[in-house]
């Protein structure tokens, strides 16, 4: 009885070790698979991509405002200070026509017709802007005491477009003149106007007086 009690005691002990042993192969077969599928989904759950683009500065102005007409019409010829001083026509403010020298065929009266020359700055960079055109000879070559009273000028309003120096007193046109070094370019406030001043004397011979292109050139502020 004391022999089988033996036997089956190591029968049992041996089970015993068989049996704890199994489960332990089993617990880490388990636990391996386990780091194999956590490694395989912690590989998928992000990654980052990028999208990009360069813009390089544009340099670009453009005259939203491009003429200057001062329009048909005759010298007030019945006014003696016309005589004297000439015709003074000037798009400063909205239009000046000094003594009402000048007056318009369309409509008989002396109302200043012409408006302003208006600059963009449409590029994407501050530019430097300057100016330059035809002098007062353009329109005639007049000797003798006439001459003084020829005269063909321009100047740029002061407003926040020009963050720089603006020339904002009358300036003969003629060799290129810096009218403005810091134009701004954003759109809350990019544009200049430029106004023009016209005098001749009052025996100005008839006829259709035109200047040739009037140049705006922008380069980097
Ligand atoms: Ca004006
Ligand atoms: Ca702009
Ligand atoms: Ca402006």
């Amino acid at each position: 009885m004391e022999n089988i009690s033996n036997k089956t005691l190591a029968t049992l002990l041996i089970a015993s070790i068989v049996i704890s042993l199994g489960g332990t192969l089993i617990s880490l077969n388990k636990l391996s698979n386990q780091q194999v599928a956590s490694a395989t989904t912690g590989r998928a759950q992000q990654d980052l991509g990028t999208a990009s683009i360069t813009i390089q500065t544009s340099v670009s102005i453009l005259l939203s405002t491009d003429t200057i007409a001062f329009g048909t019409g005759w010298i007030n010829g019945s006014n003696p200070t016309c005589g004297t001083n000439g015709v003074n026509l000037s798009t400063e403010g909205s239009g000046t026509n000094d003594d009402d020298c000048f007056i318009n065929a369309s409509d008989s009266t002396p109302a200043m017709l012409a408006t302003d020359f208006i600059l963009n700055n449409d590029g994407t960079v501050n530019a430097s802007v300057a100016i330059i055109g035809p002098n007062k000879t353009f329109l005639m070559s007049q000797t003798g005491a006439q001459h003084t009273k020829l005269n063909f000028t321009w100047q740029a309003v002061d407003d926040d477009s020009c963050l720089g120096t603006l020339v904002t007193g009358w300036t003969e046109f003629g060799a290129s003149t810096t009218l403005c070094d810091d134009f701004n370019w954003t759109d809350a406030d990019d544009d200049l106007t430029i106004e023009v001043n016209l005098r001749f004397p009052s025996d100005q011979a008839s006829g259709t007086y035109s200047n040739s292109s009037i140049e705006f050139n922008a380069v980097q502020a």
